[in-house]
């Protein structure tokens, strides 16, 4: 592998192979992955060609905006982004997380499910992360009264007894897209 040099000059532009790849997995034009491309340098301010969890919040926010209650679930967005899951986030993850949500087949959208839930990134998913989104998830467009009076908990208890496992067991992805 190359010095650090070679490697900023290596991201510096976007090379074509990497964009028939991209294009090829994401439905989007050309024209839109360049787009994403600068938006995401731009945000790669150290030029590292990656984004970690405490830049991608902080990208998250300023696009949400900071009291938007969207904030509360940015862990779960970066959960998806984040599909290797070593902890940043590369142009191609970047990318093919913008497109996840262009698919609309039912497959796509339990995935998507499965990776919002799955903060940990161990491509498991647990009945703590299940009743930690639920509680975050249903303070989203509801009054402070109605979120109280739904237990997240129970939420989760009734997606484990949906599953037919014990709350100590994790689901995997073909468990949960299955179930
Ligand atoms: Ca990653
Ligand atoms: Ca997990």
């Amino acid at each position: 592998m190359g010095d650090d040099a070679s490697k900023k000059q290596k991201s510096a532009a976007l090379r074509d192979a990497e964009i028939a790849v991209l294009k090829a997995n994401s439905n989007l034009s050309e024209k839109e992955i360049q787009e994403l491309y600068d938006e995401f340098k731009e945000l790669d301010a150290s030029g590292t060609g990656r984004m970690n969890k405490e830049q991608f919040i902080k990208f998250y926010t300023q696009i949400a905006g900071s009291d938007n209650e969207l904030v509360l679930v940015a862990d779960n967005v970066f959960a998806v982004f984040d599909t290797n899951h070593d902890g940043t986030i590369d142009f191609s993850e970047f990318v093919l997380a913008e497109a996840i949500g262009n698919k609309k087949d039912p497959d796509s959208a339990l995935e998507l499910s499965f990776a919002l839930l799955d903060t940990s990134g161990d491509a498991l998913v647990s009945y703590d992360e299940i009743a930690d989104f639920m509680e975050k998830g249903i303070k989203l467009g509801l009054t402070k009264e109605e979120a109280a009076a739904i237990d997240p908990k129970e939420i989760a208890t009734g997606i484990y007894a949906m599953f037919g496992v014990d709350k100590a067991q994790k689901l995997n992805k073909q468990q949960f897209i299955d179930g």
